[in-house]
């Protein structure tokens, strides 16, 4: 059992606000659990004691709401997925059709979503009580993003906290990376004989891992850079190259497996043609279109994104990252596509994956005919506009008028003409010769 900054003051106290399962599993092992980083042939192990407790919100309401309100409890993070927030993906803007948030914005006393919580948190905490909060999904400026949601929400129902979120909330940006691909009955097994026991929340990653946070914390905080860490003045930077080459990247080998046939990145990554046409999209496409911190050397990270990729030790399944794609593509894809435009770039392996993308929407199935199980709460929208157009021209130019994930701003009939003649010479000769037609 390792504590990887050694500074025992800290602990975790997990929350899941959805799922009974985490805790359930966590409970009876100590809220202990392994860690197998694994690439290849090399396997290291770790068992995790960091976790104090592990809550499930929704049944376990005040002891979560007590410890929110702790002022010894310093730092929330969240990892809780792009959709959880209840924001419009193109936009931030408070989406008051997601579920959550339309329940919490009528019975804000007993939240749900995750602004609702951490209101219903604000409204609790001592008046001098500050909070950092840390979001570490996948957004753009996550931090800020959060922030406007939380202001948003705050003066909808309990105006008087705003200026409480204004001075006695932190929200850095951060950014995380490392592949950790959802547990399956195989991985669980394979744990299991590794270590010699049963261990239900046992997870299998790969061995890289990076956080960034903006140094601008509003009270004392773990000692994290002692743990490899990195504090920064800016993450933003940081957060445009993770989100524009890993994954914009992981997106395209998603649907491109969906629509394949294979079920892994791994696989993905071993196909010829797809491995080549990941290859061309990062190296040809989006290195272009990427902005990267100074200093950094943005082709050798390219280069050790495409192993990582191809590590066959983990079970990435493309049906997990294909999930979301209306929250995905609109922050992974449309930036560099619309930094295209305006740079007078062509971006042709990249306008192929939104043909892709949009294809894989509008069929529903795979090559070989077997249907799809498209998990995407926006993707109905999206796909009621692709069904009533008539003809691919049609349907690509109804996609870009979706504006929660298109954005407000036009896309040229000729760009959009691009894309459908992707479209179409994926619709005619195959997904394989589309690929094959945009590669080096
Ligand atoms: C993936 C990410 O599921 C997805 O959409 O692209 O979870 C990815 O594995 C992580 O961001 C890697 O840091």
């Amino acid at each position: 059992v390792m504590n990887l900054t050694g500074d025992t003051r800290w602990g975790i106290a997990g929350v899941s606000l959805r799922s009974a399962d985490v805790g359930q599993h966590l409970q009876p092992q100590g809220l202990l659990y392994s860690v197998f980083e694994r690439h290849g042939e090399d396997t290291q192990a770790r068992v995790v004691g960091a976790l104090t407790q592990a809550w499930h919100a929704p049944t376990q309401r005040e002891l979560v709401m007590q410890a929110l309100a702790d002022p010894r409890v310093k730092v929330v993070t969240l990892t809780v997925t792009e959709k959880a927030y209840g924001l419009h993906p193109s936009s931030g803007l408070l989406d008051e059709s997601h579920p959550d948030v339309a329940a919490d914005l009528k019975t804000p006393h007993l939240p749900c979503s995750v602004l609702g919580w951490l209101c219903a948190a604000l409204a609790r905490r001592p008046a001098n009580a500050p909070l950092n909060v840390l979001c570490c999904d996948n957004m753009n400026r996550n931090g800020d993003v959060l922030k406007g949601g939380l202001v948003e929400f705050a003066r909808r129902t309990a105006p008087h906290l705003v200026g409480r979120i204004e001075d006695q909330w932190a929200l850095p940006n951060t950014m995380v990376d490392r592949i950790v691909p959802a547990a399956t009955p195989q991985s669980l097994a394979w744990a299991s004989e590794a270590l010699g026991l049963r261990d239900e929340s046992a997870l299998v990653c790969e061995p890289f891992r990076q956080w960034v946070i903006e140094d601008r914390f509003i009270t004392d905080r773990p000692r994290w850079e002692e743990a490899g860490v990195l504090l920064v003045d800016a993450v933003a930077p940081y957060q445009d190259m993770k989100l524009r080459l890993l994954n914009a990247a992981h997106s395209a080998i998603a649907y491109v497996g969906q629509c394949m046939g294979l079920s892994t990145v791994a696989e993905v990554m071993a196909h010829p043609v797809c491995s080549a046409y990941i290859r061309s999209l990062m190296l040809d496409d989006l290195l272009k279109v990427t902005p990267v911190p100074a200093g950094y050397d943005a082709r050798r990270y390219v280069l050790d994104l495409l192993h990582r990729f191809e590590n066959a030790a983990l079970a990435h399944r493309t049906e997990q990252i294909a999930m979301d794609g209306t929250q995905k593509v609109a922050v992974r894809w449309l930036p560099g596509l619309r930094a295209g435009l305006q740079q007078g770039q062509s971006l042709p392996r990249l306008m192929s994956a939104l043909a892709v993308w949009l294809h894989y929407l509008d069929r529903g199935c795979s090559a070989s005919g077997q249907a799809l199980h498209i998990q995407d709460p926006g993707a109905a929208a999206l796909q009621a506009r692709l069904h009533a157009a008539e003809g691919l021209h049609h349907k690509v130019l109804a996609a870009c008028q979706h504006e929660a994930v298109f954005g407000p701003n036009d896309w040229p009939r000729e760009w959009a003409l691009e894309v459908t003649q992707h479209w179409s010479l994926l619709e005619g000769q195959g997904l394989a010769a589309l690929m094959g037609s945009v590669s080096r």
